[in-house]
């Protein structure tokens, strides 16, 4: 039976099963004590020993009770109770309506979570500990005088805990405290008078757990829930709460978000006005350039890219309905669709990133005002520049502020990404998303990608970064990307058999990997030696460039590009050849290829006063052995997604040569 929904016609043993729980979720009878004999019962109850019997047999298969042959009814301990699900919650709910029911399951979460929070802090996975920022931040958005949304949210933060240990977790245990938090949360929140103090407890087992400490993690929740329980003491009446809202933001100040300005600009507000005739309002997301780091962030590694200065744009206003109409010069025709649409379907063309993304972020708790969307972007396509997460970012972002919503620039990130690997199908890592969301004009982001830990590294003012497009375009999108993806998680699986639980290649040491190498067919092995090898020369590259260590920066690029081509085999005849050009050219630092592979562009680090005869040279011996004429230009890191009030839109792949 589901919550909400009417209780069967009582049967006679219904109320006894109702009162025998109540004496002992009350501690009137405690576990290991036993319930009085069948004809005891009887006489207290005045019914039949059939109806007594039934009841037991119902209590039993909760998990509540068990029947021994000897020793009589014996009450079973909490962790056993498997009782908890939807009908019985319901029933418990109309038996003992609110305050008494709501002790008792605080007193099983009192038990169990702490528990559950040690194992999560132990054992969460990157992923998982993503989902509980998620969780996490939702509560800090969420307005403390709306009770669905804080209910909502602090249930998720909860349930993400318990997703984030359950490996360890008995499954009855997840069950048991899934249900209890879900009956057990609307009365929390009518009894809380705190908000803030909640998300400030929330806060500290989500750092326990980001930071894994099992202890912490412990302490953490045990106050969390004390504090919970005092104040239901304190005051049981229901009762709605207010109190100012917090902010959260895991990036350093002053990197994301809006510049503040009014939008002022001519062209795109003018076609929009034709379009649909109103003013819209603007931002922009950047593309990605990557330093260095490659297929490392799906194996919760290090990256090292920087926010482009080629951007998606996207013009926005608000619809009275629930649809959402866009226009873009990246196809003739416009596109519509519903955010009401329960299950959209994959169209399989650019569409598919609005739509997953707004699919994602309603998912996620944004409620979407309907829109209207002008899209336009000079990040090449299939270049390896990022051009999908700027896209999904833009719009991300357009559809939350056009919402009246803000949004943490991690959470937006994080959305971004499952909206292309749950709903386009390409299970991409955070990298692009991330750094388009936390970039800064002329830094190079250092990214974890287990923790989100991040940090800015400044682009050495003598070095400049510039990009050779080879014009082959890459097709990542559900074909050799996801194959590497599965490779490096083939090797994950044999490693563990000798390395024990390890989540992600990021656990493995080059040692570890050589003494276990034969575990590994000869492919896996070569690609899980990529990503190990280039998690170190990520930690290496991001010192030398905090120490203007331009000429170690460059050797490690070097040979990022030469493992990316023997081992881990992304890069094509194309990206070979512009690399090998650039080398031959005075004043370059290092060349790799960036982005995915399979065509795309490579990064080069070159002496601001050489760029220029780089430019010359790569151009046109290039040319001359590939017969395409290629595209070369400087990028001076820009800034993450924000509000526009002016712009300049380039071609895309405008060249310098
Ligand atoms: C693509 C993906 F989208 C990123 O997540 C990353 O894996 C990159 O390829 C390779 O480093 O851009």
């Amino acid at each position: 039976m589901v919550v909400g929904e009417k209780q069967s016609k009582p049967r006679v043993h219904d109320d006894i099963v109702a009162r025998l729980a109540k004496s002992i979720f009350s501690g009137t009878v405690k576990p290991g004590q036993t319930l009085p004999s069948e004809m005891t019962l009887c006489q207290q109850y005045g019914v039949s020993r059939t109806a007594i019997r039934e009841a037991i047999r119902v209590l039993s298969a909760k998990g509540l009770v068990q029947a021994r042959s000897r020793s009589g009814t014996e009450v079973l301990a909490p962790a056993n109770w498997n009782f908890l699900d939807a009908g019985v919650i319901e029933w418990m709910q109309l038996s003992y309506k609110g305050a008494d029911f709501f002790r008792s399951l605080l007193e099983v979460r009192l038990l169990i979570e702490p528990e559950v929070a040690v194992l999560a802090a132990e054992r969460a996975t990157a992923q998982e500990v993503a989902t509980l920022e998620q969780a996490y931040n939702a509560m800090v958005v969420a307005e403390p005088g709306d009770f669905e949304a804080c209910s909502q949210a602090n249930l998720d933060f909860h349930v993400g805990v318990i997703a984030a240990s359950h490996n360890l977790v008995l499954g009855h245990l997840v069950t048991a405290i899934r249900a209890a938090l879900l009956a057990g949360f609307r009365m929390t929140f009518r009894a809380n008078l705190s908000w803030n103090r909640m998300i400030e407890h929330h806060r500290l087992v989500m750092e326990a757990i980001r930071l894994r400490q099992p202890e912490d993690a412990r302490k953490a929740m045990l106050a969390l829930l004390a504090t919970n329980r005092e104040e239901l003491l304190a005051d049981p009446e229901p009762r709605r709460w207010r109190s100012p809202r917090p902010q959260a933001s895991q990036f350093p100040a002053g990197l994301a978000g809006d510049n503040g300005a009014t939008v002022t600009f001519d062209g795109l507000v003018q076609q929009f006005r034709n379009l649909f005739g109103a003013v819209p309002q603007v931002y922009r997301a950047p593309g990605r350039l990557n330093l260095i780091g490659e297929h490392t962030d799906y194996n919760d590694g290090f990256v090292l890219p920087v926010a482009l200065d080629l951007s998606t744009w996207a013009a926005i206003s608000p619809r009275s309905d629930r649809r959402v109409h866009i226009h873009t010069d990246m196809l003739s025709e416009a596109i519509e669709f519903d955010l009401d649409e329960p299950d959209p379907e994959r169209k399989q063309d650019w569409s598919d990133y609005v739509r997953g993304v707004a699919l994602i972020l309603e998912r996620t708790g944004y409620w979407l005002k309907g829109a209207n969307l002008l899209l336009k972007s000079d990040v090449p396509v299939g270049a390896g520049l990022g051009s999908s997460a700027a896209l999904e970012v833009a719009v991300g972002y357009a559809l939350t502020r056009n919402s009246g919503l803000t949004m943490d620039p991690v959470d937006l990130a994080w959305c971004c990404q499952r909206a292309e690997n749950e709903f386009v199908g390409m299970r991409c890592g955070i990298m692009d998303q991330f750094v388009s969301c936390g970039g800064a004009v002329d830094h190079a982001l250092f990214l974890d990608c287990r923790t989100l830990d991040s940090r800015l590294v400044p682009i050495d003012p003598r070095a400049r970064l510039v990009i050779c497009n080879t014009m082959v375009r890459h097709e990542l999108a559900g074909s050799e990307y996801n194959l590497r993806r599965q490779d490096c998680e083939r090797g994950v699986a044999l490693l563990s058999q000798a390395l024990g639980p390890i989540k992600a290649l990021r656990d493995v040491s080059a040692a570890q990997l050589e003494q276990h190498a034969g575990l590994l067919p000869e492919v896996t092995y070569r690609r899980c030696r990529h990503v190990i090898s280039e998690n170190e020369r990520v930690l290496r590259a991001a010192t030398a460039l905090e120490k203007g260590e331009l000429h170690v920066f460059g050797q490690l690029m070097g040979e990022s590009h030469r493992s990316l081509r023997n081992d881990f085999q992304v890069s094509c005849r194309e990206l070979d050849v512009m690399v090998e050009l650039a080398l031959s050219v005075e004043g370059v630092y290092g060349a790799r290829m960036t982005g995915g592979g399979f065509g795309g562009c490579t990064v080069n680090l070159v002496a601001a006063e050489a760029v220029e005869r780089f430019s010359e040279t790569v151009s046109k011996a290039y040319q001359d052995a590939t017969g395409q004429k290629p595209a070369i230009f400087t990028c001076s890191p820009g800034a993450a997604v924000g509000a526009e009030t002016s712009l300049k839109i380039a071609t895309p792949g405008t060249e310098t040569t």
